[in-house]
C-alpha cells in the first residue's frame, strides 16, 4: 500500500468516496487535503449509508487515524452534525484529528457565497452555497479564522470582533443584508470549539510522525482535477487543489513521501455547476445516465449534468496528477446501452485537438470527436473479475486504457464494497 494519494480525475463525484474507503483498508492514517463541506462522500457499509462531507470515510474502520488537513476548510456546525450521525450510527470519532491551521468557515462566508452568486446572475458559478470560496479568499487575505484560533476564547474575541465589523460593511454596503452580531457570533463559535477540542492537533507533525513509523498513508482528495483552482476550468472550479499536488501543500509533507498517485473517473462523465462540458448530452441518452446513476449532489441534492467519457480531460488528470493507474466507477451505469460514445479528441476551428487546452474561450468552443463502441446489454454488477465481464465491457475498458496511457487498477460496479474488480 506504501503513501497513495487518491484523486478525482473529472469534475468530482467520481466515486472516490468507494474507491478511498477499500483502499482505507490497508491504511493506517487517511488524510483530507482541500475542500470543505462542499464535498460529498456517501459510503455504503453492510446496507448501512453514511453520508460524509469533511471526516474521512476512513473513519469507518476502527484503527485508522483520521486527519482533516490544513488546506481544508471546516464548518464547524456540519463537522459535529457529522460526528453526532456516526455517533447515532455507533461508529466511534475517537480516531478523528483536526488540524490547528485549517481555516474555519464562518456565518459570513455563507451569506457571502450565497449573495455573490446572485449578484452574478447569469455569471453564477453554480457553487454549493457552503461558503468555500469566501473561506479561502479570507485565508488568501489574512483576515481568515484558523482552527487553533477558535480554541483561544480571549484571542477569538479580539479577533473576531473586528473581523465581524469589517464583514458587517460588506455585508450591508455591498449585498443589502442584515449586519451580525458579533457576541452571538463568537458564543456560537465557542461553544462549537469546546466540542472539536479534543481533536485539535498539529496535523503536519502527526503526519510526520506516521511516515517516519512507516505507517501506510492514504491521502484523499475532493471535488476533481478539472475543478482545481489553478488547473481547471476556471472560473467554474471550486477555492481549492483537488489535484495530488495538493496534497503535499494541504497535508503538510514533502512530494518524495508519495509513492503512488491514483486517479478515479466515472465510465461516463458528469458535472454539477455551470461552466463548458463538450461531452454533455442534453437528451433522452443523458437523461437515462442521470436516472441509472443517480446523479444528484451529495451535498446539495442538485441533478448533475451527465454525458460520454472523456479521454482529453482523462489525458489531461494524468498529466497533471502523474497518475500511477486509474479506478473506473459506476460501469454498470452503461449496462442497458446499445452504444456508447468515447471522446478521443475536440475540434475546435476544423482543428483536431488531443491536449486539453488552458484557455477558457477556446474549452468552451470544442467540439467533441467520438468513437462509438458497441454496448453488452448484460447486468455486470454481479461480476467479480475481468474473466465475468461480457467482451464488450472489456474492450471498453482496454480502450480507455489505451486513450489515456495508465492501466485500469480497479473497476467498480456498484456502490458496495463487494461490488469492485481489483485487476491483478
Ligand atoms: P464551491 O461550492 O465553491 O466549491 O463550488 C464551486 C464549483 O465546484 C463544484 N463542486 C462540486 N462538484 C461536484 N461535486 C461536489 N460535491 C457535491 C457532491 C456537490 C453537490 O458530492 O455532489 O452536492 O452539489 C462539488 N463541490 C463543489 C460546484 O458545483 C461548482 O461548480
Ligand atoms: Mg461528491
Amino acid at each position: 500500500m506504501a503513501n497513495v494519494v487518491v484523486i478525482g480525475a473529472q469534475w468530482g463525484d467520481e466515486g472516490k468516496g468507494k474507491i478511498t474507503d477499500l483502499l482505507s483498508k490497508s491504511a493506517d492514517v487517511v488524510v483530507r487535503y482541500q475542500g470543505g463541506v462542499n464535498a460529498g462522500h456517501t459510503v455504503v457499509v453492510q446496507g448501512q449509508t453514511f453520508k460524509l462531507h469533511l471526516i474521512p470515510s476512513g473513519i469507518l474502520y476502527p484503527t485508522t487515524e483520521c486527519i482533516i488537513g490544513s488546506g481544508t476548510v471546516i464548518d464547524p456546525k456540519v463537522l459535529l452534525g457529522e460526528l453526532d450521525q456516526l455517533e447515532k450510527l455507533g461508529v466511534s470519532s475517537e480516531n478523528l484529528l483536526i488540524s490547528e491551521t485549517a481555516h474555519v468557515t464562518m456565518p459570513y462566508h455563507l451569506m457571502i457565497d450565497a449573495a455573490a452568486e446572485e449578484q452574478r446572475g447569469s455569471h453564477k458559478i453554480g457553487t454549493t452555497k457552503r461558503g468555500i470560496g469566501p473561506t479561502y479568499a479570507d485565508k488568501s487575505e489574512r483576515t481568515g479564522i484558523r482552527v487553533v484560533d477558535l480554541m483561544d476564547a480571549e484571542g477569538l474575541r479580539d479577533q473576531l470582533t473586528w473581523t465581524i465589523e469589517y464583514k458587517n460593511v460588506i455585508l450591508e454596503k455591498l449585498y443589502n443584508l442584515p449586519p451580525l452580531d458579533p457576541n452571538a457570533v463568537i458564543d456560537e463559535y465557542l461553544g462549537y470549539a469546546e466540542r472539536l477540542r479534543p481533536h485539535v492537533v498539529d496535523s503536519s507533525l502527526r503526519i510526520s510522525q506516521a511516515v517516519r513509523q512507516r505507517r501506510n498513508i492514504l491521502f484523499e482528495g475532493a471535488q476533481g482535477t478539472l475543478l482545481d483552482l489553478d488547473h481547471g476550468t476556471y472560473p467554474y472550479v471550486t477555492s481549492s487543489n483537488p489535484v495530488s499536488g495538493g496534497a503535499c501543500v494541504g497535508a503538510g509533507v514533502g512530494p518524495t513521501i508519495i509513492d503512488r498517485v491514483i486517479g478515479v473517473a466515472k465510465a461516463y462523465t458528469t458535472r454539477v455547476g455551470e461552466g463548458p462540458f463538450p461531452t454533455e448530452l442534453l437528451g433522452d441518452v443523458g437523461e437515462a445516465l442521470c436516472d441509472r446513476g443517480a446523479e444528484f449532489g451529495t451535498t446539495t441534492g442538485r441533478k448533475r449534468r451527465c454525458g460520454w467519457f472523456d479521454a482529453v480531460i482523462g489525458r489531461y488528470a494524468v498529466r497533471i496528477n502523474g497518475l500511477d493507474c486509474l479506478a473506473i466507477t459506476k460501469l454498470d451505469v452503461l449496462d442497458d446501452l446499445d452504444e456508447i460514445k468515447v471522446c478521443t479528441a475536440y475540434e475546435i476551428d476544423g482543428q483536431q485537438v488531443r491536449d486539453f487546452p488552458s484557455n477558457a474561450r477556446v474549452f468552451a468552443r470544442c467540439q467533441p470527436i467520438y468513437k462509438t463502441l458497441p454496448g453488452w446489454k448484460q447486468d455486470t454488477s454481479h461480476c467479480r473479475s475481468l474473466d465475468d465481464l461480457p467482451r464488450q465491457a472489456l474492450d471498453y475498458l482496454k480502450f480507455l486504457a489505451e486513450l489515456m496511457e495508465v492501466p485500469i487498477a480497479i473497476v467498480s460496479l456498484g456502490a458496495s464494497r463487494d461490488q469492485t474488480i481489483i485487476v491483478e
